[in-house]
């Protein structure tokens, strides 16, 4: 360990913090970071609107109309920082193979050099001048034996207010840290250092970014951005690429378990039955609004209730059931599109409390986005600070809130939380849905006929780009399980520790006689020739969610298809929606053309992937091919 000058004086170490290896990390980082002095977050409500206050003052956070938005704030960040950097995210272990080709891969020591050791490193004084956060969290609920401890060390006043949202953040998870509990090290760092005199800008970042992942250590390096999944380092980083490969090594001490894209919801019919699904889906495909669902007319007396909307942590019990839990305690969803149609729950859970990122401000102090109201305001200030009129969008082509803008909201202002979301030992699965973003080829739903080609669905899926990373948009790329841009290991051998958790829990549910769970594939986003969406989507796809259901009972018709058995017109209950089968059939068909240039696709996957590919999954190919050509 470097020694600094007064370190102890400098490191602030509060009296409750016991953890010796904790504290020796701590003070390395100080000194390799150079930062200016050290601050430990307790997580108190009081310390968050402190934070808060400074940031404010510090140009980060408007401050909204108390009176129209309460306690919530508005942060701009950067124009060039302003989603996930999949071209700048590493797994660096020590074996390229072990990364896969979907990932990034540089060794380790190499990595190293370039941001700790050389003379060069990026993170040597890095911090110059700012405030180094110790932000300790627990992913999942406090001292349950499904969740895991990190503590993320920032540069940044706004990840540490937006980790207290984001996760249980504070005093609580130090105390599970106890004096050596083992903890996820998060380094981050928005990469600008302030000299002496120089005066701050608002949203500080760096041009040169780096999202860095060494699993083997368990150890998360970020540098250069400030903006979500970049920076809250306890969500895609640890919660799905770290814990993706922590729950494939538990295998090794047979305690495998997964990681997983996936929203968690709990839905009670009227008669008070309650079952509970997970559903994949890539960033910005609508997995916040289907887990927040509202039932639709026809649909009195059903439930549903929120999880989680991202991230599911999955471990089978003795009986063979897949439990679940939500790793995280609040919301960092995209706001363009969300209104009181679409999502009124959601809306609901904005009223107050709430952090906005990139959004529109609006005259009176409150906030706008694209689609939250059939009429835009007269005039804003768009994400950019810039002045905006609906004359303005159509001439520039600007919009008011950037695409990917989000908000971050705690899981407790969701009026539909389900009342096990906190539950340490999680939600038994019943069904799971894997859905991508196709204005063509792939039908509404398809069900699985076994595990294998449940697996094959997922490992096969291909969706349209969002916004939600830097890049081009709107191109069909494979994205399995929704994982591409989140497994921290080889995708292939991802698909076998799938594979290998299906005939576990196979196995033991022989034994006790519960069931394994049934795998949908969906697709919401069929668009017809005029190129609008056919399906009405949001709390209509309840309709689609009952016959799931009832399927899982048991019960609920449907016919074979290519793959897997998809409903019939008749199977689903169409009280309360004017959508006639000739529509039902544009959403359901199967183009063989189409799927033969699908499976083309597939082909291409799985030879990108051939090195330990599951044999299972071209048998299940060659099975589908079989029948297209019949
Ligand atoms: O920026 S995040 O990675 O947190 C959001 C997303 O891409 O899903
Ligand atoms: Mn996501």
């Amino acid at each position: 360990m470097n020694a600094i000058p007064s370190a102890d004086a400098r490191l602030n170490i509060p009296a409750h913090v016991r953890h010796q290896r904790l504290i020796a990390w701590v003070a390395e980082m100080a000194a390799l970071t150079g930062a200016r002095d050290v601050y430990w977050c307790d997580g108190s409500d009081e310390e968050y609107d402190r934070l808060c206050g400074q940031l404010v003052d510090a140009g980060t956070l408007i401050r909204l109309n108390p009176e129209l938005r309460p306690h919530s704030f508005l942060a701009r960040s950067s124009p060039g920082d302003v989603a996930r950097v999949e071209d700048r995210t590493f797994i660096c272990c020590e074996n390229k193979q072990d990364a896969g080709p979907t990932n990034n891969w540089v060794a380790p020591s190499e990595m190293r050099a370039l941001l700790q050791t050389g003379e060069k490193a990026l993170f040597k004084g890095c911090m110059r001048g700012r405030t180094m956060y110790v932000v300790p969290f627990s992913m999942g609920p406090l001292g349950s034996p499904i969740a895991h401890i990190g503590v993320e060390l920032s540069d940044s006043g706004y990840v540490a207010v937006n980790m207290k949202i984001m996760t249980r953040m504070g005093r609580g998870a130090i105390d599970v840290l106890g004096t050596d509990g083992d903890f996820v090290p998060c380094m981050h760092t928005v990469g600008a250092p302030l000299e002496p005199g120089q005066k701050d800008v608002a949203w500080p970042c760096n041009d040169t970014k780096y999202i860095v992942h060494y699993p083997e250590t368990r150890e998360i390096w970020s540098y250069g951005s400030g903006y979500g999944g970049n920076a809250l380092l306890g969500k895609k980083c640890f919660a799905l690429r770290i814990a993706s490969w922590m729950g494939r090594a538990a295998a090794n001490e047979g305690t495998p378990w997964l990681a997983e894209h996936m929203l968690l919801l709990g839905v009670t019919s009227p008669e008070g039955r309650k079952h509970h699904v997970a559903a994949a889906f890539p960033s910005a495909c609508g997995k916040t609004n289907f887990a927040m669902l509202v039932p639709p007319a026809g649909f009195e007396g059903w439930k549903v209730t929120t999880i989680g909307d991202d991230i599911a942590w999955i471990k089978p019990d003795a009986d063979g059931r897949l439990h679940a839990i939500n790793p995280e305690a609040g919301y960092f969803g995209v706001a363009p599109g969300t209104n009181e149609k679409t999502n009124p729950n959601c809306m609901a859970s904005l009223a107050r409390d709430v952090i906005f990122t990139n959004v529109a401000l609006t005259d009176d102090g409150d906030v706008w986005w694209e689609g939250m109201t059939d009429a835009p305001p007269a005039h804003c200030i768009d994400w950019q600070g810039k002045d905006w009129t609906p004359a303005i969008g159509k001439e520039t082509g600007a919009k008011a809130a950037h695409p990917n803008a989000r908000f971050t909201v705690a899981a407790t202002n969701n009026p539909v939380l389900d009342p096990e979301w906190d539950n340490p030992k999680g939600v038994a699965i019943d069904a799971f849905i894997f859905g991508g973003r196709r204005s063509t080829t792939v039908p509404l739903v398809t069900e699985a006929r076994n595990w294998v080609e449940g697996v094959y669905m997922a490992a096969t899926m291909g969706s349209e780009t969002t916004a939600a990373i830097i890049g081009q948009q709107g191109v069909v790329r494979r994205d399995p399980f929704a994982m591409l841009p989140f497994t921290g290991y080889n995708m292939s051998d991802y698909f076998r520790h799938w594979l290998a958790m299906g005939e576990r829990i196979a196995a033991l549910c022989a034994k006790s006689g519960a069931k394994v769970p049934k795998i949908y594939c969906v697709n919401w986003f069929r668009k017809g020739a005029d190129g609008k969406f056919v399906w009405p989507g949001y709390g209509e796809n309840m309709r689609v969610l009952k016959w799931m259901l009832d399927r899982v009972e048991g019960r609920g018709e449907g016919f074979d298809q290519v793959f897997g058995t998809s409903p019939r017109y008749e199977d689903l209950n169409w009280t309360g929606l004017d959508f006639p089968p000739a529509r039902f059939q544009q959403v359901t068909s199967i183009d063989p053309e189409a799927w033969h240039a699908e499976m083309k696709l597939h082909q291409e996957l799985f030879d990108k992937l051939a090195w330990h590919l599951p044999p299972e999954l071209s048998a299940t190919k060659a099975r589908i091919e079989e029948r297209l050509a019949a």
